[in-house]
């Protein structure tokens, strides 16, 4: 493989890593991009077992980089499976078409929830978010553009500080926007009509994971009979979540949440959690708006066959 191959998929590797790429869509855009541009810098002279030893690594370490991301497994599955048997010039021609799809495929669901997610949204309303979540961006970006007038409230995220990139986001599209420490998160609320987060996974049993904060905030828009509703790409159903999704939530190194912390003092390092199924009002994808429980029916009787289709 060229060196700048290399450094294209190890920088991308490398990105995903230190979150410089991050949102469950995000990271599986990249990942997929990672992989084609992977897969068409081999050697043409490798043999078939040598070939897929790299390709088969370098999906191991992309799906490494952030293990705990359903649309970029879903994504990386998508582009290899069915494959193995067939010479490297056609897995290199397959594997381009691929991106392309999946590239496609972001675009257009993308479109779609914005479209859906706007019509939510009615003028004089104040919306509430946690953390930074691509969909639930194009869906305020869509109802600016549908002329609507509202405020969004956003709370800072800790550790990591994404809610000050919906902030700058929402701020650079003209979108007026209020920041609130997580602390606050209680006020953000109070305030609000709606809250939309995004989702890392939805589970086959109609559970959301989201960042940490998500399943705290939820209650209280309960509490407060606010709607919550989803934003989520379809890729991101999960349906293995039944066998340990929670197991492996992803958590950060200690030192991002306190440096320099006493060697006793113990540490919880979650950085995602799940949102039951009752507190969400509705999941909204690219297949419509609905009850958590009916999307994870729609997905689980879909799932083979949306993946199948798109190989062709
Ligand atoms: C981002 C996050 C987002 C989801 C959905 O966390 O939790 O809400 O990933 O994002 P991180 P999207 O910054 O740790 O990746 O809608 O863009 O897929």
């Amino acid at each position: 493989m060229g060196h700048i191959a290399r450094n294209f998929f190890q920088n991308t590797l490398k990105r995903i890593k230190n979150l410089e790429i991050q949102g469950a869509e995000g990271v599986a855009i990249h990942s997929a991009r990672a992989l084609a541009y992977f897969v068409r810098h081999q050697k043409k002279d490798l043999s078939r077992k040598e070939f897929w030893h790299r390709v088969k690594n370098a999906e191991r370490k992309l799906f490494n980089a952030r293990p705990t991301e359903p649309a970029t497994y879903n994504v990386l599955k998508f582009m290899l499976s069915g494959l193995s048997r067939k010479p490297a010039e056609d897995v290199v021609e397959r594997v381009v078409e691929r991106e392309r799809i999946v590239l496609e495929h972001f675009e257009e669901t993308t479109a779609k929830i914005s479209e859906f997610g706007a019509r939510k949204i009615s003028n004089g309303m104040v919306v509430y978010t946690h953390c930074h979540s691509s969909a639930v961006m194009a869906i305020l970006k869509k109802a600016k553009a549908l002329k609507k007038k509202f405020r969004v409230n956003v709370t800072e995220t800790r550790p990591h500080l994404q809610g000050r990139i919906s902030a700058r986001e929402l701020n650079r599209h003209k979108i007026p926007v209020k920041y609130f420490i997580d602390s606050a998160g209680r006020q953000a609320l109070k305030e609000a009509d709606m809250m939309l987060i995004g989702a890392d996974a939805v589970t086959s049993t109609g559970q959301a994971i989201n960042k940490i904060g998500s399943e705290m905030f939820a209650e209280i828009a309960h509490l407060y009979d606010i709607p919550l509703y989803v934003c989520t790409d379809s890729w991101k159903y999960d349906p293995e979540s039944v066998f340990g999704y929670e197991l492996n939530v992803e958590k950060g190194k200690s030192t991002i949440f306190w440096r320099g912390k006493p060697k006793n003092v113990a540490l919880n390092r979650h950085l995602f959690e799940k949102i039951d199924p009752d507190l969400i009002s509705g999941i909204i994808s690219e297949l419509g708006i609905y009850p958590p429980g009916v999307f994870a029916e729609e997905m689980k009787r879909n799932y083979d066959w949306l993946f199948e289709r798109r190989k062709k």
